[in-house]
């Protein structure tokens, strides 16, 4: 029966990151799979992390099964940290099952979202993070697109993106990217927020939030912001968080699914479903990363401390924003590279083309996605210089 299989692609960021840990150029750079990565080029535990684990290490009494929803209290914190002190919290509207990861909790979305309503399409962005389609579509959904990256201004296309949305049939989904766009580092103004919100609620579809990047743009607050907006604005959402990158607790496999929805009562259906979907799955989340993060946000302490150790990154991933932007200008390249400033997050695309994306790989080890998107948290002052002389070359 085996035989019979036909083997599949990997995924392609996946598959570079392979590729560069063979590779054995002293010069090598990896600005391919999103993971943060310090000066030095490691992706270290955070010291909050660190305490909190020994904490648990010491005072775990138990390995007994957590439940469905996994850590109560995690998943009463992440609420808060989702939505702060929300109207729709405060009318206990939402209910959160913890997920494996930001992936596992799309996942569980997608299925959850398959028993409300079959028929349902999701509509992504264009670009989107390419896993998006294939977890909805494993769930049996139609997978559609909405314009939202401008190629050729580096900006939104918003009237277009508008434009479509308007014509999305009442009951669908329409997924966004809370902040930090992967791919391309775009982000909606609190304006366009608005619009998208006050469109939801005229045309009737279900926005889905990915917010695996909160408090890398600009802050938690205003990563968050938008979701918040629209969670004011809409009587039903999903939100699909991430700890993996915030917290850097990537292995541990850590994320939540929040569905809000109109009335507590209707709340209440609605958990029953989430829960019915996970023991489907998976039957229990892993343990681990939700007690980390539950002990980090339970200590005043350690979450002054994990404030600190995120807005390191972010500040890193900022600076290193503007190094790129003038490494490249100061070598009289003749494109312009500025609109990197202006895009937050770990990615951007470089807009280069795919031969020149092959020649950074091939001639000088330096690896980029496909698509031209870069992990800009790969770079660093000991290889900025080797970078922008690179691609300048490469460019030219
Ligand atoms: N959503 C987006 C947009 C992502 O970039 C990622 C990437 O890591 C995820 C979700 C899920 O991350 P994880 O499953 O590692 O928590
Ligand atoms: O886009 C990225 O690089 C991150 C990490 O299958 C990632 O979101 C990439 C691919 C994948 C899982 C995670």
């Amino acid at each position: 029966m085996f035989a019979n299989l036909k083997p599949l692609p990997t995924d392609p960021i996946l598959g570079l990151m392979a590729k560069y840990r063979q590779d054995t150029n002293p010069n090598k750079i990896d600005l391919g799979v999103g993971v943060y990565k310090t000066e030095e080029g490691d992706t270290p535990i955070l010291s909050c992390v660190k305490k909190a684990e020994k904490f648990r290490l010491e005072n775990e009494t138990s390995k007994s099964y957590i439940g469905l929803a996994g850590d109560l209290g995690f998943c009463a914190k992440m609420e808060s940290l989702l939505l702060g002190e929300h109207p729709a919290l405060l009318a206990n509207r939402v209910r959160t099952a913890q997920a494996p990861g930001g992936t596992g909790a799309l996942r569980v979305a997608a299925e959850f979202i398959a028993k409300a309503n079959p028929q349902a399409s999701v509509w992504v962005t264009t670009p989107t993070w390419a896993n998006h389609i294939g977890l909805f579509s494993a769930a049996g959904l139609t997978v559609k697109e909405y314009p939202y990256y401008d190629y050729e201004n580096k900006g939104l296309l918003f009237d277009e993106m508008m434009a479509t949305l308007k014509t999305v049939p009442k009951g669908d989904i329409v997924l966004l990217h809370a902040c930090c766009h992967n791919p391309s580092g775009m982000d909606l103004n609190a304006e366009q927020w608005q619009q998208v919100a006050d469109l939801a609620k005229e045309v009737g579809f279900t926005p889905l939030v990915d917010i695996a990047y909160q408090g890398f743009g600009t802050s938690l607050e205003d990563d968050s912001a938008g979701l918040r907006l629209l969670a004011a604005t809409v009587d039903e959402m999903i939100i699909c968080s991430s700890c993996s990158k915030n917290f850097g607790l990537y292995r541990e496999r850590i994320g939540a699914c929040s569905i809000i929805s109109e009335s507590s009562a209707v709340a209440d259906i609605a958990n029953s479903v989430l829960l019915s979907v996970v023991r489907s799955i998976y039957s229990m989340p892993p343990a681990h990363g939700a007690t980390i993060v539950d002990t980090i946000l339970g200590s005043e302490e350690l979450t002054a401390e994990w404030h600190q150790e995120l807005a390191e990154m972010r500040n890193r991933i900022n600076g290193l924003r503007s190094t790129i932007v003038e490494a490249l200008h100061s070598r009289g390249v003749a494109q312009d590279f500025s609109f990197i400033e202006k895009q937050h997050g770990m990615f951007s695309f470089l807009s280069i083309t795919p031969e020149q994306i092959e020649r950074l790989q091939k001639e000088y080890s330096i690896y980029i996605v496909g698509s031209s998107r870069v992990n800009v948290a790969g770079v660093s002052k000991a290889n900025i210089n080797y970078f922008a002389d690179a691609v300048a070359t490469v460019i030219k």
